[in-house]
């Protein structure tokens, strides 16, 4: 089952603007005491990104016919928690990367102790919009699964460990089950809680759905880590928005490291193939989704 092609752009766009729009209103303005801190975090969330995970957790809402109104606090919530990671990422401490977005890193354009206070605040305001945001399903039972299933994703068995494990393999040369196993918990975690998250707003979901999304999720998650690392590899600066070629510079062990180009692009083509079969069971309701595996796997940035 194929997507409708016109669906991609437009409603992409639309998804990306209603994002744009829905975090704004929820970061604290910058007139507001600490201003510099509330600047510092606005200048992060707001200045650009792709907005995947937010869109992911909308097109999973879509295809389980809930309203966008119902996970749009979520949708922030992973959106605020990815740029927490990206802005502690940058600092010279871990990837010391001057560019991001197309513009300063936030330790660049304020300082490091403000970015460190970035990313916390950003974390936390993540979890205080899943408690008390008003747009979410009334339903403690809800909240609370969306709580673990986010928390779990980001920790020390999710992108923390993942990115723990990617500082200690520095200099190291990895096979390539460890790569896999280390962008399944860097990158994979959070794209798989952006479809789970969309899971956890159904009550009483049938399990047979809920592991089809699973199913989706882990390959697709992992997908777009390789598309991220042959975009480095073959993309430039300008388009990417950040650095081309770091991956080559710093020694990473990588897809296009170990394998080369093609066959990299081939492990691409195949994992997003059975991230695409897992979604048999929700036939064409899943399209929403499937234009979205689409998108990202055709993506330049
Ligand atoms: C600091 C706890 C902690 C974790 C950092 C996310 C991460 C882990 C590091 C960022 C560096 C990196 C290249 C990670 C791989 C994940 C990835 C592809 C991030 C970029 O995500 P996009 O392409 O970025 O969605 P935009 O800017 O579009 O949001």
């Amino acid at each position: 089952m194929s997507a409708a092609p016109e669906f991609i752009p437009a409603q992409l766009e639309q998804w990306r603007a209603r994002m744009e729009q829905a975090l704004a209103r929820r970061l604290p303005p910058r007139e507001r005491l600490p201003e510099r801190l509330h600047e510092a975090m606005r200048y992060s969330v707001l200045g650009g990104g792709k907005r995947v995970r937010p869109i992911l957790l909308l097109a999973t809402a879509r295809s389980l016919g809930l309203a966008e109104e119902q996970v749009e606090a979520a949708a922030c919530a992973l959106e605020l928690v990815h740029v927490y990671s990206l802005v502690h990422d940058d600092l010279p401490a871990m990837d010391n990367d001057d560019l991001r977005r197309g513009r300063p890193t936030c330790h660049k354009a304020y300082d490091e102790a403000t970015a460190l206070l970035v990313g916390d605040a950003l974390q936390s305001l993540a979890f205080e919009l899943i408690a008390r945001d008003p747009c979410l399903p009334d339903s403690p039972a809800v909240r609370v699964r969306l709580v673990g299933v986010l928390a779990e994703a980001i920790g020390s068995v999710g992108m923390a460990g993942g990115q723990a494990i990617d500082l200690e393999s520095e200099g190291r040369k990895l096979g390539i089950e460890q790569v896999e196993q280390l962008h399944s918990l860097k990158t994979g975690a959070l794209i798989r809680a952006s479809v789970m998250m969309g899971a956890a707003c159904v009550p009483g979901l049938d399990a047979r759905l809920e592991r089809a999304l699973a199913g989706f999720a882990a390959p697709i998650g992992l997908a777009f880590q390789i598309q991220d690392d042959l975009l480095d590899e073959l993309g430039d600066t300008a388009t990417l928005g950040k650095p081309a070629h770091s991956d080559r510079e710093r020694g990473k062990s990588t897809h296009p490291a170990i394998l080369g180009i093609a066959a990299s692009q081939e492990r691409v083509r195949r994992l997003s193939a059975a991230a695409l079969e897992s979604l048999a069971p929700l036939g064409a309701q899943a399209d929403p989704l499937r234009a979205v595996a689409e998108w990202l796997l055709a993506r330049r940035n």
